[in-house]
């Protein structure tokens, strides 16, 4: 799409959905029209029992709109909800006018947003699997009609070469990401040991403003949706010096199909692996169990394990008066382990480094450990990274009996050298 476009924006709302949530969704698709670039010229909305099979919106309201646009200048229509091809191109013949589903402007903010390599060919990726959906349907018609057994009329052969095409490009950039994904394998593996952190949450949530104050990095943020597509992690230390890791990642939104969810698959990886998820929340937004949920599908559907979570009610400098308290006491009891900050003016950054601080001590575990007196590799590692509890030198075997307090994931690495130099039988379990 091109900046400025003139565009009108359509919804539908159906079924039991209330219409407050109607509001706050044809808000977040102004948002995401705004993010785009586009000059929203008006808004057009119905409410149906269900939406129309075949031209989403009822046929009196296309005519109604095609007028409007024709009258207004206007070519693009975009719609609150992802369409099926058909109905894609029912609306398009009827309007005259181009038709852009949620799926597609968010890909368009996406390609229009993407840095790096990886966010690049990971956003590639997701709109050549979008693609590939719509063309699967769009070309059905025509492949009924021109072609038949023994047949392949001209419709069949352009959705095969189109196919081909596609699944032959999709390849090649699974490739392509599959490559980096081993590079920061290998980055990952060299941080295996320490405690890492990711900050997850819907966009706009704050997360890389946090991620900045908590690093003292200058990522990009932007009152904006898809601020930020690629991860960065950087390591941090807590005020007892404890080594950490913290990953600033992409945000997530309602209703994204799976396949794009999937693209960005090398991007969450350190979502996937991370110990510690800070679950990033915008606690002025009215609807946020709403967000919150969308979330935890993501969170689902990429099949993170139940893990650590912690919720972070940010922005709570957006919040003032009565409401707010009210708000944040009901929080409270939901989420009684939560914390209240914002990013921004760095209230309650206190309450969470304790957080993170209680969660690294929680991960610690006791070992009894006995060292050769020569593995001096090994002693300077533990007296770095350990606290050592009690220390004894043992003559007749010629090296130090320790009790140390260490983290769950440093004990991997220490297991690996010990059985390097065949000792494991000194680790006491
Ligand atoms: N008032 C207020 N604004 C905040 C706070 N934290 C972030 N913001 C603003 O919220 C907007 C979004 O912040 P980002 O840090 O870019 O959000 P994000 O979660 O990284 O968003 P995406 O990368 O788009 O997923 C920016 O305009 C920030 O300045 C806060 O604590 N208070
Ligand atoms: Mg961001």
């Amino acid at each position: 799409m091109s900046k400025n476009e003139r565009v009108f924006l359509v919804g539908v709302v159906w079924g039991d959905k209330s219409s407050e949530h109607f509001n706050e969704s044809m808000e977040e698709l102004q948002q995401l029209a705004d993010t785009a670039g586009c000059d929203v010229v008006n808004t057009f909305s119905q409410v149906l029992k269900r939406p129309n099979t075949s031209t989403y919106v009822g046929k009196g309201k296309l005519q109604e709109i095609k007028q409007a646009a024709s009258s207004s200048h206007v070519h693009t229509l975009i719609f609150n909800n992802n369409l099926s091809p058909s109905q894609s191109r029912n609306i398009s013949d009827v309007s005259g006018c181009n038709v852009v589903d949620r799926t597609e402007i968010i890909l368009d903010i996406f390609a229009n947003h993407a840095r790096t390599k990886q966010a690049k060919l990971q956003v590639e990726l997701a709109q050549l699997e979008y693609a590939y959906t719509k063309l699967k349907r769009k070309w059905k018609h025509l492949s009924r009609i021109q072609g038949g057994i023994g047949f392949r009329g001209p419709g069949e052969t352009q959705i095969e070469v189109d196919r081909r095409e596609i699944r032959k490009k999709t390849t090649t950039l699974k490739k392509k990401i599959k490559n980096i994904e081993q590079v920061s394998l290998t980055k990952r593996n060299k941080r295996k040991d320490i405690t890492s952190i990711a900050l997850v949450g819907y966009t706009n949530a704050g997360k890389s403003t946090l991620f900045n104050k908590l690093t003292s990095e200058n990522r990009y943020t932007a009152d904006q949706l898809f601020a930020t597509l690629d991860s960065k992690t950087r390591a941090i230390e807590t005020e007892t010096k404890e080594k950490l890791v913290i990953t600033d990642t992409i945000g997530f939104i309602r209703k994204l199909p799976h396949k794009l969810v999937s693209s960005f698959h090398s991007t969450l990886l350190d979502v996937l692996e991370a110990d510690l998820l800070l679950h990033v929340v915008d606690v002025s937004y009215p609807n946020l169990l709403d967000l919150m949920q969308a979330v935890e599908g993501v969170l689902e559907e990429i099949k993170v394990e139940q893990k650590n979570i912690l919720i972070v009610f940010n922005k709570s400098d957006k919040m003032n008066g009565n409401h707010y308290l009210f708000t944040k006491k009901n929080l409270m009891n939901k989420y009684p382990d939560s914390v209240f900050i914002s990013a921004k003016t760095g209230e309650g950054l206190d309450h969470l480094h304790e957080k993170i601080k209680d969660f690294v001590q929680r991960c610690k575990k006791y070992l009894n450990l006995e060292v050769p007196a020569d593995m001096h590799n090994l002693m300077s590692f533990l007296h770095k990274n350990a606290e050592i509890i009690e220390s004894k030198y043992i003559k007749a075997t010629n090296s130090q009996a320790l009790k140390l307090k260490i983290s769950g994931q440093l004990i991997v690495g220490i297991k690996k050298q010990i059985e390097d130099y065949k000792l494991l039988k000194y680790i006491n379990k």
